[in-house]
């Protein structure tokens, strides 16, 4: 949520990799969607520069990915590669810039302004610049020592500021600053009261107030080490040695097969996700496309220190920018291949983050019918201010994709005068946890998009129902059963589902497709939690998160429609978003549709979250339904590992 130290840390390393210079090769395969390479990040660079003569800050950098249609035909045809392009969000003279680069032709090939409302990602840079600011504005020197602390413990950070009905916005940030003096973990310690506002373009502060003075809360006890080594390490000691293959992004194990990438904003990205059947002797596709869309952390605080706290941690700060490097044996496993990422840096020279990702081969305690079931786990962790996401991609060899989301790190707490419950006759907005210390209530919402191609691009949702019937006398002696009612989704608005009360089911199937026996092949949605939106509708936070009104939504697939929140988040006003877009109440019954999926919890932060949150882990699958004849690995048991050598589907 907030820039954390890990973010100035990152800022040291993009410094630091620009003198390396960039001698890394590409991996040998030329895969269309395979990540941008550091001599592609640089060359877009220098491109868009020249392009604009030199004044330009860079906010994103990413694949402008070809058309799916295009990519199928690279399959059966690799000579018909789509040509290699790259869209840029930048700053220059004050206006975003959506522009697409051609690297096969070394040119801008367009440049649109952007005219919607919202700005793009915050760089790394200028939040840095921002933060700095304030330690050397008079007035706010002048509030710290009224305060008593000491200049040299704060450390200060920018905070997005979300959007509250105003016409027209700028770009700004408010500088939130913490105070050491005693402790290493500095978010337990925020110097409250104090309002430093940010205009971002013009690098110059805009707004001050000093409103109230609230004690620091004392160091004691906020402190904790940060490496406690994994359990993981004891339940590997006898496994066995990889045996998957990754040749830098193509991944293959256990007969799945899968492209593995890395975006600055969403992070991990998987596509073409297809699995060999071995009844068929056929790769058969399931999953084109998965990635975390976005992540939504509301805050319920309504003072004026805290209440535009509304933070869209994928659209603001990036996702992938804030994946921190994995520490072997401590983050994954000692079987684990790491993979490193690189990302463009507000100046435009090409930045690494080592050790982004990590794929190992996972030996669960799951057992299925006796035998003990393995899967592959791609992972990444990304240090979105003060919390740390972990999360898991896991492909089994029954089919099932199971996508993990592990919580921990630091609340953003909250500096206050009461040091004990019975003295609060007012509304604190969370939970007292320490002398002096709210932690103030919240949500994370997290969403991803997922475009299933079960078995083909042609799908449907299908939503079923359990409805409990009544029995009358003369047909049993049952009072009661219940029955599934199936019903596909026409169109969007179908789609739109909450999950939670009642049984309703949901599945992708391919109408087209059938199991030797009739039914449908299928790929069911297991959630997990799935918390829904508690604010009203037409609360500003709301409107831009409106994707969190439903668990599910179906869009027919539109490359330009990936991001949940907008392309745009930072300030947005909610018009470009995935409750506006399924407005248009599109057809997607035997469509090639995108399923998204809410990852939701409402937090209510308890004592034993203090000062570090023990991880809180939340799930969901993605499991075959009538995809395959029989349970699969039975067959695959069978035939002996055969599944290795024959899987010849697509790539290079
Ligand atoms: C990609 O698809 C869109 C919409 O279907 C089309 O307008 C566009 O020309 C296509 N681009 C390329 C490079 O084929
Ligand atoms: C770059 O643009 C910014 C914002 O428009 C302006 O303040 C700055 O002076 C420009 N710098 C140069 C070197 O042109
Ligand atoms: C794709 O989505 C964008 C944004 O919603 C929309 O403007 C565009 O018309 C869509 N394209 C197609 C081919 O439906
Ligand atoms: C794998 O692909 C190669 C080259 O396209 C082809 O010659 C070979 O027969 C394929 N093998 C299988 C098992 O499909
Ligand atoms: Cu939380």
């Amino acid at each position: 949520m907030v820039p954390s130290l890990k973010y100035v840390i990152f800022f040291f390393i993009i410094l630091f990799q620009s003198q390396i210079g960039i001698s890394f090769s590409s991996q040998d395969s030329h895969h269309p969607l395979n990540s941008l390479t550091p001599l592609e990040l640089s060359e877009v660079g220098s491109i868009v520069k020249s392009h604009c003569n030199g004044n330009v800050s860079f906010h994103y950098v990413g694949l402008d990915e070809p058309n799916k249609s295009h990519i199928l035909r690279w399959i059966s045809n690799p000579h018909s590669a789509p040509p290699r392009r790259v869209l840029v969000l930048a700053r220059i003279h004050g206006a975003t810039h959506e522009i697409i680069v051609d690297l096969s032709r070394s040119s801008v090939v367009s440049d649109r302004l952007y005219q919607g409302n919202g700005y793009p990602l915050l760089n790394i840079e200028e939040q840095v610049a921002a933060s700095s600011l304030a330690t050397s504005y008079p007035p706010f020197v002048a509030s710290i020592e009224k305060r008593g602390l000491k200049m040299e413990e704060l450390v200060c950070m920018s905070f997005s500021v979300g959007w509250f009905g105003e016409e027209k916005s700028r770009r700004m940030v408010r500088v939130m600053c913490y105070y050491l003096d005693g402790t290493v973990n500095m978010y337990m310690r925020p110097v409250e009261g104090i309002t430093v506002a940010v205009d971002l373009d013009r690098m110059e502060i805009i707004g001050f107030r000093d409103r109230v003075v609230v004690p620091v809360p004392k160091a004691q006890g906020t402190d904790y080490t940060g490496s406690t080594p994994s359990d993981a390490d004891d339940e590997d000691k006898d496994a066995p040695l990889c045996h998957f293959t990754f040749d830098g992004h193509v991944l293959r194990w256990g007969g799945w097969e899968m492209h593995v990438s890395f975006d600055m904003r969403a992070g991990l990205v998987i596509s073409m996700a297809s699995i060999y059947d071995g009844e068929r002797d056929e790769q058969r596709i399931v999953m084109y496309r998965g990635f975390l869309s976005e992540l939504f952390i509301p805050y319920m605080d309504l003072t004026e220190e805290w209440y535009y706290r509304t933070f869209f941690d994928s659209g603001e700060l990036g996702f992938g920018v804030s994946a921190v490097p994995l520490v072997p044996l401590k983050d994954c496993p000692k079987n684990a291949v790491f993979v490193d990422a690189y990302f463009t840096s507000g100046d435009g020279m090409p930045a690494r983050t080592s050790n982004a990702f990590c794929i190992f081969e996972k030996h669960a305690g799951d057992i299925t019918e006796v035998r003990p079931e393995s899967s592959l786990v791609v992972r990444m962790v990304s240090a979105v201010g003060n919390y740390d996401y972990i999360v898991d991609w896991e492909f089994k060899q029954t089919g099932i994709i199971r996508v993990t989301v592990g919580m921990t790190g630091l609340l953003e707490v909250k500096g206050s005068v009461y040091t004990h419950k019975d003295q609060m006759h007012e509304e604190v907005y969370g939970t007292i946890l320490a002398e002096n210390t709210i932690g103030v209530n919240h949500d994370h919402f997290l969403i991803f998009n997922l475009d299933l191609d079960v078995d083909g691009e042609e799908n449907s949702l299908i939503k079923t129902d359990l409805k409990t019937s009544r029995v009358s006398r003369d047909v049993s002696l049952r009072r009661s059963y219940w029955r599934a009612e199936s019903e596909a989704a026409k169109t969007e608005s179908d789609a739109r589902i909450r999950l939670g009360s009642g049984a309703t089911m949901v599945s992708v199937v391919n109408p087209s497709k059938k199991t030797k026996i009739g039914n449908n092949v299928g790929y069911k949605l297991v959630p997990g939690s799935v918390a829904g939106a508690l604010l009203s509708d037409d609360d500003y936070a709301q409107i831009r998160g409106a994707f969190t009104k439903y668990n599910v939504w179906v869009t027919p697939y539109n490359k330009t429609e990936k991001w949940a929140g907008g392309l745009c988040t930072d300030r947005s006003h909610g018009d470009d978003s995935l409750a506006t877009w399924t407005k248009r109440d599109r057809e997607i019954e035997n469509k090639d549709i995108v399923l998204w999926y809410t990852l939701g919890f409402h937090h209510v932060p308890c004592q034993e979250d203090f000062p570090i949150m023990p991880t809180l882990t939340e799930s969901f699958e993605l499991r075959p339904s009538n995809f395959f004849e029989h349970n699969p690995t039975l067959y695959k048991q069978e035939m002996g590992m055969k599944i290795h050598a024959d899987s010849n589907f697509s790539v290079q």
